[in-house]
């Protein structure tokens, strides 16, 4: 049996020591990497390098040995996988819930043991797809572990790991390793797996080697640290990292029985409580919050993009507005403009769809509206000319205050960060009576050139949806036939032109109540992993939080193509699940976002506008075909809806619409919209409904 690492051994008389051994040994506890310490450029980052740790490793004579007893006799690969089926299972008392697997001969104990412990094991082939699947069951309210081999495939979980981080979603990775004395050693698929995805997990952990040559205190302290350790991902939403080292063999000599599972011993470790400390406002953060409101005369509040999971601010809001006259602007994502949990239409007083928030970059009308007070609540809205409006707005003077748990002031103008959950401040706010939040002392020009406002561009955006077929006539087409539905808003254009286009109240326009949840990735905003992620979204829509009765994605051309292999994962969540997926891709020419960046205005010839603007094959029909998905093609708005709708009613079929069109659709109507907006905020000033003079 071994006790202890195989560099400590001494070395074996024929066998010369490497030179570099006999200079330096190296320590047995503490990393020899010089990359490893932290240099000047490191040591002060404001992001905290994850949590690095060791496993115990030592043996304690005389010990029971409840999992590695007799080991010398035992069947080593027997007590490993023993080992493996309590790890999942403590991790399952922790909150894992599924276990996302991709095939390897390294992790064989760990697949083995998620399969005795009772969990849910899904199969996916690319690691990146898998880890984007894990993010999706997450970001609808589960919590997966991804499983991976050594060597390159933990590497492919970093995006979705960074998601993870940057948006709040746990995600339990659990890498199988290599023993620690085949490391920097030219053994194959070996790399040092400790830290490999940097500072995104919010620990990183090295559970060391699972085997009879664990002993029961160091399997005990295994099981804990690991459970502690998940609990705290689900706890402060967000990824960690758990490595496990495995030698061979990696299977036992025979698959134990049922019964023989059944009398298997467990060391007691019960799950540990982590409760993380939630961050809360303080009695003062939100005495000084009041006491702004009370006094400002043009205040605005601003909501970015919520979680689906996320509980309905909408009733609070709403009363809160009514009573203490705050203009709202709520970005689609939000879930408030939403039916369930939403504001009641009438409770809306703002500009609730004003251009700010739709990115068309509307300089006059930002320089026209003076608010003095801008409360913002969650994330900032998506829309980039967002951060140009709120700097233009503080150095007027305005106040900016950001309710948040996390930091989300993206162009440093917030004076005051009350770091909270939303929910938290508003019910504060709310009581004793949020009418003694300065209703009286607003601003009335202000009140009423934002209802001129609100109403001229509603009209703006009608006409613009009457004007033609592009972009934000297709979204506005998928949103209204999207009942009942989860819907997946792809980064680029769709999740822009959500903000524009979508039906104006709540309650769709035909009667129907609209999408029951929003879902997007804006984490770090990529157009990676998409596909995947909606499918691991949908694998839970249809129970717990989301009780959606179909799920819908609304993608650009290219972002399909990043994960084409993601469709696989569509067609059998889609017929495990008995659901009705129907993935909307704009088929426009690729990347008309880049049409809207004032690169397009640069003058490139065609052959460098073609590194941005990169166009899809004509038809994804072959496609769909291969990965098991019904194909419809759409070229106008009712054979969207109607796609979408026919879609909705086949419950276990996967549908890809196609919706052509024409490539430059989107900037054509983004063009026209802006200049309308510009000329409406123009007009309603010299109308003399300027709404304040400057600063508060
Ligand atoms: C992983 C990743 N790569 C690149 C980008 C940069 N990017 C943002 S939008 C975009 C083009 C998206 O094109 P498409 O999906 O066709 O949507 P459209 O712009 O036409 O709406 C790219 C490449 C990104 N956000 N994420």
């Amino acid at each position: 049996m071994r006790s202890s690492p195989s560099w400590a051994l001494p070395a074996p008389r024929t066998a010369p020591v490497p030179e570099t051994l006999q200079v330096r040994p190296p320590p047995r506890r503490r990393r020899s990497s010089p990359t490893r310490r932290p240099s000047r450029a490191t040591a002060g980052r404001s992001t905290p390098r994850p949590e690095r740790l060791r496993s115990h490793g030592r043996r304690h004579r005389g010990e029971r040995l409840p999992m590695s007893a007799n080991a010398s006799r035992q069947d080593a690969g027997l007590v490993t996988l023993r080992q493996a089926a309590a790890l999942w299972r403590v991790l399952a008392r922790s909150g894992v819930d599924e276990v996302v697997s991709s095939p390897g001969a390294r992790s064989t104990p760990l697949l083995l043991g998620a399969l005795r412990s009772g969990l849910t094991v899904r199969s996916v082939v690319d690691e990146r797809s898998a880890a984007f699947y894990g993010l999706g069951v997450g970001r609808a309210g589960g919590t997966a572990a991804l499983l991976c081999t050594s060597g390159t495939a933990v590497a492919h979980y970093l995006p979705a790991v960074l998601e993870a981080r940057h948006d709040g979603v746990p995600l339990v990775v659990v890498s199988a390793d290599r023993p620690l004395d085949r490391q920097a050693s030219g053994a194959p698929q070996t790399v040092d797996q400790i830290g490999i995805l940097g500072a995104a997990p919010l620990v990183c952990c090295d559970l060391g080697e699972l085997g009879p040559g664990l002993d029961d205190r160091s399997l005990r302290w295994v099981l804990r640290r690991a459970g502690e350790i998940v609990s705290r991902a689900r706890a402060e939403a967000g990824p960690v990292h758990l490595d496990v080292r495995l030698r061979r063999p990696l299977q036992p000599a025979a698959l134990p029985t049922a019964d023989d599972a059944a009398g298997e011993e467990e060391p007691a470790v019960a799950a540990p409580a982590f409760v993380a400390a939630r961050p809360g406002p303080g009695a003062g953060g939100v005495e000084r919050l009041r006491e702004m409101l009370r006094s400002s005369r043009r205040p605005l509040v601003v909501a970015g993009p919520a979680a689906p999971t996320a509980s309905g601010l909408g009733p609070t809001l709403a009363r809160l507005a009514e009573s203490a006259a705050l203009p709202l602007a709520v970005d689609y994502a939000s879930q408030l403009r939403l039916d369930r949990g939403a504001l009641p239409r009438d409770a809306a007083p703002g500009p609730w769809r004003d251009a700010l928030l739709a990115g068309l970059d509307c300089r006059r009308l930002v320089a026209s509206l003076r608010p003095d007070l801008v409360l913002q609540l969650g994330r900032p809205p998506v829309a980039t000319s967002w951060e140009a409006a709120i700097e233009e707005w503080a150095r007027r003077g305005a106040c900016h205050v950001v309710v948040a748990p996390r930091r989300h002031d993206p162009v440093s103008t917030a004076a005051l960060w009350l770091q909270a959950e939303v929910e938290a401040v508003l019910s504060e706010l709310a009581r004793p009576q949020a009418s003694v939040l300065g209703s009286e002392v607003r601003d009335s020009a202000w009140s009423r050139r934002l209802t001129l406002l609100d109403r001229e561009i509603r009209r703006c955006i009608e006409a613009s949806v009457a004007d033609g077929w592009h972009d934000g006539a297709a979204v506005r087409a998928t949103l209204e036939a999207a009942e009942q539905a989860v819907v997946w808003l792809g980064n680029s254009l769709p999740i822009r032109m959500a903000n524009l286009y979508a039906p104006f109240a709540p309650v769709a326009t035909d009667g129907g109540r609209g999408p029951v949840a929003l879902v997007c990735q804006r984490g770090v905003n990529g157009i990676d992993g998409n596909v995947s992620s909606w499918a691991g979204v949908a694998s839970r829509s249809q129970g717990g939080a989301l009780a959606a009765q179909g799920a819908v994605a609304l993608l650009g051309d290219v972002a399909l193509r990043h994960d084409i292999g993601g469709l696989e994962l569509v067609s059998r969540v889609a017929e495990r699940e008995r659901l009705a997926m129907v993935l909307v891709v704009l088929h426009n020419g690729g990347g008309r976002i880049f049409e809207q960046l004032p690169l397009a205005r640069a003058g490139l010839d065609d052959s460098t506008w073609s590194h941005w603007s990169t166009p899809s094959p004509p038809s994804f029909a072959p496609v769909a075909e291969q990965y098991g998905l019904r194909f419809v093609a759409a070229e106008d708005a009712a054979a969207t809806a109607r796609g979408v709708r026919e879609g909705l009613a086949r419950p276990g079929v996967a549908t890809l619409l196609q919706v052509r069109l024409p490539d430059d659709g989107a900037a054509r109507a983004a063009n026209g919209l802006r200049a309308a907006i510009e000329r409406v905020a123009e007009q309603s000033a010299g109308e003399g409904v300027e709404g304040g003079g400057e600063g508060p």
